[in-house]
């Protein structure tokens, strides 16, 4: 049956989905660990170590979860401060180490004008209507307002790529959203009926690639595989 419970067949997946992504955090956490030993010992590789230990971070951070409430930011460091996402990148220092004002977190990766393309997995994709294979989201406008510094607003376009009748099809859509400086997320809200909307996460420190998935607004449930959207360069 359907039903998500001991011994049916959706909890064995669900259980070992459990189990792979257990064993993904214990894997990514040892690393930060030989790293932090790494930072520790210092070097001259002492910044290529530090940004590659950041990034570490932000994917065990992703994985298993940052210690915080959601729409919460995690300072870093030994503490455990957590502030409200809202009072990133306001201009005033919150942490009491001040990373939320950090430069790392408060640069705009989603800048006005950068094309992001994604290639999906069709095969995983239960819930969207077209299947697509492909999206291009074009990025025409980052703005920020005086009043709610933590937010960007983003406005695009969405082409999606598909195939129906045998032949290669597109739409375009217009597609509004968000940029959350304190969870690195760019969020499209749903563009139509379905509301699937989708949410991008960025790591600190590279703005070239964010790891998305398709979301159900109402649930927040992944719907089909998660894809990578990588910045095209040569867009104008
Ligand atoms: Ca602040």
């Amino acid at each position: 049956d359907d039903c998500v419970c001991p011994g049916g067949r959706e909890w064995a997946s669900v259980a070992s989905k459990a189990d792979s992504q257990e064993a993904r955090v214990n894997r990514l956490a040892g690393r930060v660990e030989a790293l932090a030993e790494n930072l520790r010992a210092g070097g001259d590789r002492l910044s290529h170590y530090k940004s590659e230990f950041r990034e570490l971070e932000f994917r065990v951070d992703e994985l298993e979860g940052n210690g915080c409430e959601p729409r919460h930011f995690q300072c870093g460091g030994s503490a455990m401060e957590c502030i409200s996402d809202l009072l990133t990148c306001d201009g005033s220092p919150d942490c009491a180490n001040g990373a939320d004002e950090d430069s790392d977190v408060c640069h705009i990766p989603p800048i006005a004008g950068t094309l992001l393309v994604g290639h999906l997995n069709t095969d995983h994709d239960f819930c969207t209507k077209r299947k697509p294979n492909e999206f291009d989201l074009f990025i025409s406008s980052v703005q920020r307002s005086s009043y709610f510094q933590s937010r960007l607003k983003v406005k695009g376009n969405l082409q999606i790529k598909y195939t129906a009748e045998g032949r290669d099809q597109e739409d375009v859509l217009q597609v509004k959203g968000y940029y959350n400086f304190g969870t690195h997320q760019l969020v499209i809200l749903p563009p139509e009926d379905d509301r699937l909307g989708i949410v991008c996460n960025f790591r600190a420190g590279n703005d070239d690639r964010c790891r998305a998935h398709i979301v159900h607004e109402a649930s927040l449930e992944h719907c089909g595989d998660d894809f990578v959207f990588v910045k095209e360069d040569d867009h104008h």
